[in-house]
């Protein structure tokens, strides 16, 4: 039969085909948190309004940023190696930053409210960057900003005080506004971070500048948080 095997062959065709174009669609739309800033709507941004205290043992709310570009690590003082992995680098990218850094709060998040108390993570913080803010809370209040920058951690249950806290390690880069503007990978190297943190800046500086008239938003890029 002849048109068969010509209707087999298209098929076979086809299949290779609608492959190589799923491959170059997938290629071209890398997953996130690979280093790349993606810069989000507002809507479905994460963040937004939190309630902790500071490493001061003052409570603070994200009021007390604004007008900072702001750098959020969450983890806890006890993790074995990427938190301190993390805020070395964004020690580092910092530096980097130079004069541009002076516009950035780093933020040191804890997601294990119980061991890190203020006292602890003032020490904590300190050890990695001078202006690093270290934020702790309630375990309402902690469960709460997680919840809002999406972030997982769960306690691992050892039954005695050396347990470890699973959690997800983005750093989130937000602007002057509170708005998340892009994640950065944990373990990125301070020159990508640097990269990236500068492009997140001159694009919401150019946006501040080029403000449209009309209070609705323009919708862009549709933004998926990342996986937790
Ligand atoms: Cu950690």
């Amino acid at each position: 039969m002849r048109y068969g095997r010509i209707g087999a062959v298209v098929a076979v065709i086809f299949a290779i085909l609608a492959g190589e174009w799923l491959w170059l669609k997938s290629e071209s739309n890398p997953p996130r948190g690979d280093g790349e800033p993606v810069i989000t709507t507002r809507a479905a941004a994460p963040g937004g309004p939190f309630s902790l205290i500071d490493h001061a043992g003052l409570p603070v709310t994200e009021r007390a940023y604004r007008g900072k570009y702001l750098l959020m690590v969450f983890g806890y003082t006890n993790c074995p190696d990427v938190c301190p992995t993390t805020l070395n680098s964004i020690a580092a990218t910092m530096e980097l930053l130079g004069p541009d850094a002076e516009a950035i709060q780093p933020l040191f998040v804890t997601v294990d409210p119980d061991r890190d108390t203020p006292e602890v993570l003032a020490e904590y913080v300190a050890a990695f960057h001078p202006r690093m803010i270290g934020l702790t809370g309630s375990a309402e209040q902690i469960r709460q900003v997680a919840q809002a920058y999406r972030v997982y951690y769960s306690k691992v249950e050892t039954g005695d005080d050396t347990y470890p806290v699973d959690h997800s390690a983005y750093v989130y880069f937000a602007g002057p506004d509170g708005a998340v503007l892009t994640y950065l990978k944990h373990d990125a190297a301070p020159e990508a971070m640097a990269a990236a943190i500068e492009k997140a800046m001159a694009a919401a500086m150019e946006k501040a500048t080029t403000r449209p008239t009309s209070a609705a938003q323009p919708a862009q890029s549709a933004a998926i948080p990342p996986k937790t």
